[in-house]
């Protein structure tokens, strides 16, 4: 049987190795997984996290973000990070949707009122809450990042919901995204990121909904040219850390890491809203067809069977509540 001193040993000597394993002269390698090109918004404000992180850990944490999904489509990632074989990533709320329920508040259509609400509901408690749950699930958000609103663009001219009837609009791994495109009368198709530009050219989809500077950089735009701006949802983004490497740090390198995150984010913010303008001018330049729905109230009414099945549930409705609450 052990001695009381004995068990006080051992446990000093656990503690000492944890100490060691993460002894801040060690040097660590982190991979980064991120589904944009180099130069979109996200990519440098990912850029600029961990520039941040190197110059403040003197070079013992460095990390590499593999840009263009070169370490895999958005699915597949998210696995990669809870099982920890990615470290860091960018993560839009939608591929979370299934995994982490509370995401799908975040998801819901026509939610925000401005760019300003949902920046104090995702920097404040009810983003606390969601990151809460995500953290249970293996990704440790570490900061918010902008997304805009997504709209629908097609291969042929939408005005109104009935446009849609029947046409294949691609969604992402979601069922509250297939459910979304239900009630407006279309049927939804999961489809990797990836994917959607060869299945809009081979006619696998009629259609696919997104922000201006995906619909730009993807160049969806010269295969389905009629965008309908109906800025159905502003699923916003996450940059967040698995939590195999999280659990390993310690406070002041957890600290240093969620303000370098930070300060990135408000970096990612600036260059969204000029990447916004900008992609907007380039795609029509490049030949789309822009319809601007100046009254949404059709499109908002027909999410009424959206609603009902997914903020019910009395922890749903209430975060829905307090979002609705939040000035
Ligand atoms: C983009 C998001 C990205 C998503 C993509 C999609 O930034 O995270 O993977 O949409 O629709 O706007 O898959």
């Amino acid at each position: 049987m052990m001695t009381r001193r004995l068990m006080n040993w051992a446990a000093a000597a656990a503690v000492a190795l944890l100490g060691w394993t993460s002894t801040p002269s060690q040097a660590q390698e982190w991979r980064g997984w991120n589904i944009h090109p180099p130069d979109y918004p996200v990519s440098k404000g990912m850029d600029r996290f961990t520039e941040l992180v190197a110059q403040r850990s003197n070079n013992r944490i460095r990390m590499k973000t593999f840009h263009s999904a070169q370490l895999g489509q958005q699915d597949e990632a998210i696995q990669q990070m809870r099982l920890g074989s990615i470290d860091f990533a960018e993560f839009n709320m939608s591929g979370l949707n299934n995994i982490v329920p509370s995401t799908q508040v975040l998801t819901l259509p026509f939610l925000f009122r401005s760019v300003a609400h949902q920046h104090t509901v995702v920097d404040g408690p009810i983003g606390d809450t969601v990151a809460e749950d995500l953290a249970n699930a293996g990704i440790v958000p570490l900061a918010w990042y902008d997304a805009g609103a997504r709209s629908m663009y097609t291969i042929r001219p939408v005005k109104v919901p009935a446009d849609l009837r029947g046409m294949k609009i691609r969604v992402q791994t979601s069922d509250l995204w297939i459910d979304i495109i239900k009630a407006l009368g279309a049927n939804a198709t999961p489809l990797p990121f990836g994917e959607v530009y060869t299945s809009l050219q081979s006619g696998v989809i009629d259609g696919a909904e997104n922000n201006w500077p995906s619909y730009e950089s993807t160049r969806h735009f010269e295969v389905a040219k009629y965008f309908a701006t109906t800025e159905h949802s502003n699923v916003p983004e996450v940059l967040a850390v698995s939590s195999l490497r999280w659990r390993r740090l310690n406070q002041a390198d957890k600290d240093m890491l969620r303000a370098a995150a930070r300060e990135s984010a408000q970096y990612q913010r600036q260059l969204w809203a000029e990447r916004e303008r900008v992609s907007r001018e380039k795609v029509i330049a490049g030949g789309a067809q822009v319809t601007d729905i100046t009254d949404r109230g059709p499109w908002q009414q027909l999410m009424e069977p959206v609603y009902k099945k997914y903020a019910t549930d009395p922890r749903m409705a209430d975060l829905v509540r307090r979002i609705r609450e939040t000035p």
